[in-house]
């Protein structure tokens, strides 16, 4: 495998949308010292209790989850049916939690589990292909 193919893709990586290119298996980075490689997905929660998308989207295989917080309340994220992701938690404005499921393509769907969140709204659609 090329590392260099990698390279090209750095530009557009903030939208790493839905690129279902030929990918084949990804996640298998051996030794990438690449620094901080940027998540696939990033939510952010917020006051108003709800995620900054209704969607949001990735490619199959290893899915790196970042949980912003933009507002002050606590916030968390899970992903539903999805039981082997560890729930992203954060508590104060500004916080930021990381986390990485392993998704076949699928329909799935996220949310904040602090009492009342979900019902007032706070869930998404993660979509995988
Ligand atoms: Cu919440």
């Amino acid at each position: 495998m090329r590392r260099s193919v990698r390279a090209g893709l750095v530009a557009v990586s903030m939208s790493t949308v839905v690129i279902a290119g030929c990918g084949g298996s990804s996640g298998s980075d051996s030794g990438s010292t690449d620094g901080a490689t940027p998540p696939d997905v990033v939510a952010k929660g917020d006051d108003a209790l709800k995620f900054d998308q209704a969607r949001y989207a990735a490619t199959a295989g290893s899915v790196e989850i970042e949980l912003v917080n933009s507002g002050s309340q606590p916030h968390s994220l899970l992903i539903e049916k999805v039981s082997g992701f560890k729930k992203l938690s954060v508590s104060g404005k500004g916080d930021i939690d990381r986390g990485t499921a392993t998704l076949e393509p699928g329909t799935y769907t996220i949310y904040c589990d602090v009492v009342g969140h979900r019902g007032a709204g706070m869930e998404a659609k993660l979509i995988i292909s």
